[in-house]
């Protein structure tokens, strides 16, 4: 082999440093709402544990010594008898995108390192639109290429990210090629640690959209915190005519406001609603209105739920009325065919086990869940906890993971304000309490709300036993809108005889959210509930857990852990676990275990209670 001259800056076409590409508008709003093409289906993948398709044999990375070198991105093809290719995209296996990896194929179940996967599409790119290709999340760090040239790379394995590729789609066939690595690193959010499987790879949509030169690139459209009566967000253009008139419109109630946007592009938005004509969205109807926003150079349609989120003092309000959050945790993974959701089949089963609990709330552990979960939730009347993956023992101290964790929860905010079902933002789960740990999860607290007045901002924290009592001391707890904690007596210390000796004094004049308690229990497994693992004991620790929180004073909400058995590798034990976490309500099989239905009945005397 030849050493590979170090190359200069790799330019693109259009003149475009990569730098300039690092300044990439923020991801589209609503881009299922936009004109595109998916890019979903059949991709080749090339399995490169040694990153031999990245660096060349001096570990120099092939985009920056030059393209045409080597580089997987190239996608190169054999042409001449004598030419010497070790790779190839076609010919190699292919993987259902989107899709983790780790569920598509035996030998991939517990890689964590680099793949390489490619799709090849037509288009044909039009004068005077412009491109972008979306990526709804590639966990955990991706590289992205466009017809060999680099368009960038993204960290965090749950937000959607986007490159524009205006100027850069061949007519005829183009090829992306991702390179996607989830190896875990103590400075990543999350970080080496988690309770759940390191899925990798494109789990979620990749569009191509396609928008006017100038496109509304976002906006807010919700009721005024606390205000019924009105409708405040904004609207932003971007592009050479941003200034211009957008009209805002909901037909059904005969609302129409135009708002003129200003140099940079935006203006403010807040629109009067008809008195005694608005269906609040609730659990109960909800409804989404039809919300039209129109420009001179771009539209967009959205369905949107008006519904405001307060508390006060022990009450939370939805719509001012004081509500109980009848909850379940779940991840993003179908326990039936184990990995990520992969649709909205998937999705809609998930929330259809929750509401056949008498659920009206799921909080969506640990991370974002995708965008179509969200909308589903809008549309079935499921309230959210929404969270970002600042799980257990982060760097605290460095100010680039600090940075990291901010710029998911942005995204987060980003792409789901305009959902009704969101109530609550969560800055992260199970922190431990320090002075550089305050200081992170502080900063976030505020960011987030700057990033969104109108929602409720809350952590599931963790609890201390002083004898016999259970407390929340937590400096967090006073940043945040909720005493949101987990707590696991019966399950992690002491058992089901013994958490009776136990009670709850939360000290905050905040509603209470009891955010996790459970306890394993593998499906079909019967016997005395002294016996851990089986349904009884897991269901005898519920009947007990709702005694305990019933005490509470302040108690407006809990999401039990967890709806589904979920995998694990932290779950070892060969005959109760076998690498899946078994707090689940409902087996890896779908079977419904006893606790189901006791979780059940306590929600149903809770509906009663706050009708
Ligand atoms: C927790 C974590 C959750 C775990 C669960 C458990 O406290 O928040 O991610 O899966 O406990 O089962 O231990």
């Amino acid at each position: 082999q030849d050493d590979q001259a170090p190359g200069q800056a790799n330019t693109v076409k259009g003149g475009g440093t990569r730098a300039e590409l690092a300044k990439q508008p923020p991801t589209l709003q609503n881009i299922y709402g936009r004109q595109h093409l998916l890019l979903d289906g059949r991709w080749n993948y090339i399995t490169d544990p040694y990153e031999t398709g990245f660096y060349n044999y001096r570990r120099q990375a092939f985009d920056q010594t030059g393209n045409g070198t080597g580089g997987f991105f190239d996608d190169r093809k054999q042409k001449d008898k004598d030419e010497l290719i070790e790779y190839s995209f076609d010919g190699s296996p292919t993987l259902a995108i989107p899709g983790d990896w780790n569920s598509q194929n035996a030998k991939l179940e517990n890689y964590e390192g680099t793949l390489w996967m490619r799709q090849q599409f037509n288009s044909a790119p039009k004068e005077g639109k412009r491109y972008f290709l979306y990526f709804g999340a590639v966990n955990y760090e991706a590289h992205v290429y466009l017809n060999g040239k680099k368009l960038g790379s993204h960290k965090g394995g749950f937000t959607p990210f986007q490159f524009e590729v205006t100027g850069r789609l061949l007519n005829g066939q183009n090829s992306v090629v991702v390179k996607a690595d989830n190896t875990r690193h103590q400075d990543d959010i999350p970080t080496v640690n988690t309770d759940w499987w390191n899925y990798g790879g494109i789990t979620r949509d990749v569009l191509l959209a396609e928008t006017p030169d100038t496109y509304i690139a976002d906006y807010q459209v919700q009721l005024a915190k606390g205000d019924m009566g009105r409708i405040e967000g904004y609207v932003q253009m971007t592009g050479a005519q941003r200034a211009q008139d957008v009209t805002i419109s909901i037909a059904e109630l005969g609302v129409k406001t135009v708002v003129r946007t200003n140099a940079e592009g935006r203006a403010a938005i807040s629109i009067a609603l008809p008195k005694n004509k608005v269906r609040y969205w609730s659990p109960e109807d909800p409804k989404l209105y039809n919300v039209a926003i129109a420009g001179a150079t771009d539209k967009l349609n959205d369905r949107i739920g008006l519904r405001t989120i307060e508390t006060r003092g022990h009450d939370i309000l939805l719509n001012g009325k004081s509500i109980f959050l009848r909850g379940i945790s779940l991840h993003d993974e179908n326990p039936l065919i184990p990995g990520r959701l992969r649709g909205e089949g998937d999705m809609r089963m998930m929330l259809q086990w929750a509401k056949e609990m008498n659920c009206n709330y799921v909080r969506l552990a640990h991370y974002p869940h995708s965008e179509e979960m969200i909308k589903l939730a809008d549309e079935m009347g499921i309230l959210v906890w929404a969270e970002v993956p600042v799980y257990w023992t982060i760097s605290w101290e460095k100010p680039e993971v600090y940075a990291n964790a901010s710029q998911q929860l942005t995204d987060l905010v980003v792409r789901d304000k305009n959902r009704a079902s969101v109530i609550i933002w969560s800055i992260g789960n199970e922190t431990p309490v320090s002075g550089p740990r305050n200081v992170f999860m502080g900063k976030l607290a505020d960011t987030v709300r700057t990033l969104d007045k109108t929602r409720l901002v809350g952590a599931a924290l963790e609890v201390h036993r002083s004898g016999s009592v259970i407390t929340v001391e937590d400096p967090l707890a006073d940043k945040i809108d909720l005493a949101s904690f987990n707590q696991y007596a019966g399950w992690y210390w002491t058992n089901n005889r013994e958490m009776n000796n136990y009670s709850f004094k939360v000290d905050y004049n905040k509603p209470v959210i009891v955010t996790e308690f459970g306890a394993d229990a593998l499906g079909g497994f019967h016997a005395d509930s002294d016996t851990r693992w089986s349904e009884e004991y897991q269901d005898q620790l519920y009947k007990n857990t709702f005694k305990m929180l019933e005490a509470i004073p302040g108690l407006r909400g809990l999401t039990p852990w967890v709806l589904a058995d979920f995998r694990s590798p932290r779950r070892p034990h060969p005959v109760y676990q076998d690498y899946w976490n078994r707090k689940g309500l409902i087996s890896e099989t779908g079977k419904k275990k006893q606790a189901f239905y006791t979780l059940k009945s306590y929600y149903d005397q809770k509906q009663q209670q706050y009708k």
